[in-house]
């Protein structure tokens, strides 16, 4: 296929290629859509790969049966979580491999690890979030997460950045959060200030990575300061210590039929 395919053709056939790889859902964002000015100069698409044109967002869902278990529930959320990180890296890195012998240029995003720490906050490759929203996957709940009208919270992201012009998807215009505030009210370490619904990324951090390092290690500036490396390196495999916002969303709850 050459440069000068139709944009239409060629947009199909990448969505075909990704529902070839047993993904639950996908979108596509234009690299200037005005979303990424928000984040900062280098985690936007347009800055990551030179002449980037669109942004192919994919999803994968955890299963329900997650929150029916009776015993065993963090192993399995530990396991499931990593392994679906996994799943989506692959399917990314193959897309983005069959979008090069398109003729193009492609990038995959990882889904979790390796993220870097701008100003103390860490930050992913680019938001995922953020990219998905663009994507038309779905809308933002009020826990700062990305809600799909199928899968709720459970769906897990994915991304590839590529040169090649593709049609994007219209934004989701309807509500899915229920705004019934479960997942805020339920946080066991209020992590939504109270008065201003502000997330702190760190209070959740603490209590969501969960690692055998730590327990060596204190938690103080220190670790802040040296969090890129030891966490990219080290805790790729930590245990998912909370997910208390996703287990009382009731959305999360609903059979997927
Ligand atoms: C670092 C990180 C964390 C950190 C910090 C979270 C954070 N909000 O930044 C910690 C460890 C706390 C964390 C926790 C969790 N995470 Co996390 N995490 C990431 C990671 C690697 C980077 C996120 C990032 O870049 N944040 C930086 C910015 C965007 O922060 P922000 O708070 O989201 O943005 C705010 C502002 O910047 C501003 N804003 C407004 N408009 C816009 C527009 C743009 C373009 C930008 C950039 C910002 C912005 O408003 C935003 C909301 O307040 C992503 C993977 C990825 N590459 O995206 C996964 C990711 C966000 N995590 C995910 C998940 C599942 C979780 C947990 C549920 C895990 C769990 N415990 O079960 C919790 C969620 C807690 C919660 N309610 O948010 C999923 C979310 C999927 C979804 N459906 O939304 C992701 C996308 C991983 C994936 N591949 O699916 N995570």
């Amino acid at each position: 296929m050459s440069k000068n395919d139709n944009i239409e053709e060629l947009t199909k056939k990448i969505k075909a290629y990704v529902n070839k790889l047993d993904i639950d859902t996908i979108g596509i964002a234009d690299a200037n859509n005005e979303l990424f000015l928000e984040a900062p100069e280098n985690h936007r698409p347009k800055n990551i790969l030179e002449d980037a044109k669109s942004i192919i967002v994919f999803g994968k869902t955890l299963p329900r049966a997650i929150f029916k278990m009776k015993y065993h529930q963090e192993q399995m959320v530990h396991r499931l979580y990593h392994s679906i990180y996994k799943f989506l890296d692959i399917a990314a890195t193959r897309l983005s491999d069959y979008i090069e012998t398109l003729g193009y240029y492609a990038i995959p995003i990882p889904s979790y690890i390796p993220f870097r720490i701008e100003n103390l906050e860490p930050w992913g490759i680019i938001s995922l979030k953020h990219a998905a929203l663009a994507a038309g996957l779905g809308r933002i709940a009020k826990n700062g997460l990305l809600i799909h009208p199928k899968y709720g919270t459970l769906i897990r992201l994915s991304a590839v950045i590529t040169t090649a012009k593709l049609t994007p998807d219209n934004p989701y215009t309807e509500e899915i959060c229920l705004d019934c505030n479960l997942c805020i009210e339920n946080c066991p370490v209020k992590a939504f200030g109270k008065k201003t619904g502000k997330f702190n990324k760190m209070k959740c951090l603490n209590n969501v990575v969960k690692h055998g390092l730590n327990i060596l290690h204190p938690y103080d500036q220190n670790y802040v300061k040296n969090i890129e490396l030891v966490t990219n390196t080290l805790l790729i495999e930590y245990t998912v210590g909370c997910t208390k916002c996703l287990e009382v969303c009731p959305l999360n709850s609903q059979q997927k039929k």
